[in-house]
């Protein structure tokens, strides 16, 4: 039955079709589909796929793109409210896009893994200022911060993580407060995290889910 699932939920998401997207999940949950198969197993999959064409596609225009992940995105948002709840939460981490840069699906499909995991997750938007990711990382006692970045210069930039790891350094905050980086130009330059001064880089929501972990158990030693 998932695999019919997939199948019609990417060829609606093909068609940049809304409504037939959202039909094919909520008929794919009436019939028993779980909202955590649903996003780990046909939105994630979905996304990714579709992604990988549209940026293979020499007629891929940005329209495309944006309903692209919009569809992926409301799809991601309603299913997360279905979840299970979790009994204990792991620990915390504040998650933002850097400054500057305003997309925004990656960092919600995380958010949606790491809820998930137990991991509990306050999302500050898109376009966040340093400062920000700080003060409310000790606003909310967070053990993790998370910053996504899809355009090199914002994930390279000055006002990034390297701006972050300045601030958490001249606060005297380095042992209580870790760093994680995400997004596509850490993916192609896998020593980059390193360079702007991250403890962290991963690669998609699940492997985030698990390495965050870790962060936060190295916080609480
Ligand atoms: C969708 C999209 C848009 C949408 C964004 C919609 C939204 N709400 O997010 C719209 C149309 C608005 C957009 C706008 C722009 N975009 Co755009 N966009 C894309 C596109 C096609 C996909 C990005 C995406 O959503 N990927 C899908 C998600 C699921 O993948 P992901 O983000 O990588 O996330 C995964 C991992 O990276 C990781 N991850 C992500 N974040 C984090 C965070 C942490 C902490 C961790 C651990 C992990 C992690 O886990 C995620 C889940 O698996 C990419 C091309 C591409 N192939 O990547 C271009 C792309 C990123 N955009 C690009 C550009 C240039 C722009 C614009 C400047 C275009 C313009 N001229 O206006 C603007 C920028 C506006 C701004 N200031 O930010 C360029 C960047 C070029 C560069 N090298 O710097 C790209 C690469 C396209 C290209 N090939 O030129 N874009």
């Amino acid at each position: 039955m998932l695999e019919d699932v997939i199948t019609a939920y990417n060829e609606a998401v093909f068609d940049t079709d809304r409504e037939r997207a959202l039909k094919v999940i909520h008929d794919a949950v009436d019939r028993g589909v779980s909202p955590e198969d649903v996003v780990f197993k046909v939105v994630i999959p979905a996304i990714e796929q579709m992604i990988k064409s549209i940026s293979e596609s020499f007629d891929a225009n940005l329209a495309q793109h944006f309903m692209t992940s919009q569809i992926a995105a409301e799809v991601t948002e309603e299913m997360l409210a279905r979840f299970r709840k979790a009994p204990e939460v792991v620990g915390h981490i504040v998650i933002g896009t850097a400054q500057g840069d305003l997309h925004s699906l990656g960092k919600r499909i995380v958010i949606g893994c790491l809820k998930s995991l137990m991991i509990d997750v306050t999302d500050l938007g898109v376009n966040v200022p340093p400062e920000k990711f700080v003060d409310e990382a000790v606003a909310r006692n967070a053990q993790v911060i998370g910053i996504s970045a899809m355009m090199v210069h914002t994930a390279r930039g000055e006002n990034g993580c390297i701006m972050v790891r300045e601030l958490l350094r001249k606060r005297g905050l380095e042992d209580r407060i870790k760093i994680i980086v995400g997004g596509a130009p850490y993916r192609y330059d896998l020593e980059l995290y390193k360079t702007v001064g991250a403890d962290a880089s991963a690669d998609d929501g699940i492997t985030a889910g698990r390495v965050i972990a870790g962060l936060i158990k190295e916080v609480r030693r």
